[in-house]
């Protein structure tokens, strides 16, 4: 960035940099959602963490509560910030918080045509998007071995 790179209001969403996809991974009772996709085609049938692009002017926890509100039909509290940050296509970064669930029980309602809950042990027993991986391992982290 430079010095006279404005900070807000202008390029693709957010003035400066890549367009933030926020996304979760929720924990609740030792196991973490994975969400299936149903669109577009080329993503179609793959499992991610749920979430959503970042809004023009909007906090990226903030959208991660409404991503998972919209998309899930839930109310959840963002955690801490998985460290790292991975690209998707040009222009878009992926960024992963941990977050519970505060009340709901997680539904497909958009975006999505099934949801899992998985042990530690079964996270490897869905095809997770290859930029969800890296977040994938570190949340499994957070969950016991048992
Ligand atoms: N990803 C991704 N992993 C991941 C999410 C939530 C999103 O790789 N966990 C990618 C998929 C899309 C882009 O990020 O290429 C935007 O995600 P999307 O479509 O879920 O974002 P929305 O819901 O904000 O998009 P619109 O429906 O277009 O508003």
């Amino acid at each position: 960035m430079t010095d006279s790179t404005p900070h807000h209001g202008t390029g693709p969403g957010h003035g400066t940099g890549a367009v933030v996809v926020v996304a979760a991974a929720l924990l609740d009772g030792g196991r973490l959602l994975a969400a299936r996709r149903s669109a577009p085609e080329e993503l179609a049938g793959r499992w991610e963490l749920p979430g959503g692009k970042v809004e023009p002017g909007e906090r990226p926890e903030d959208a991660l509560v409404r991503e998972l509100r919209e998309e899930l039909g839930v109310e959840a509290e963002p955690g801490e910030r998985i460290p790292g940050e991975w690209p998707l296509k040009p222009g878009y970064v992926l960024k992963v918080w941990t977050a519970r669930l505060l009340s709901g029980e997680p539904r497909p309602l958009e975006d999505h045509d099934a949801l899992r809950w998985l042990a530690r042990h079964e996270l490897d027993t869905v095809d997770w998007l290859d930029q969800d991986r890296p977040a994938v391992a570190e949340a499994a982290r957070r969950l016991p071995v048992a």
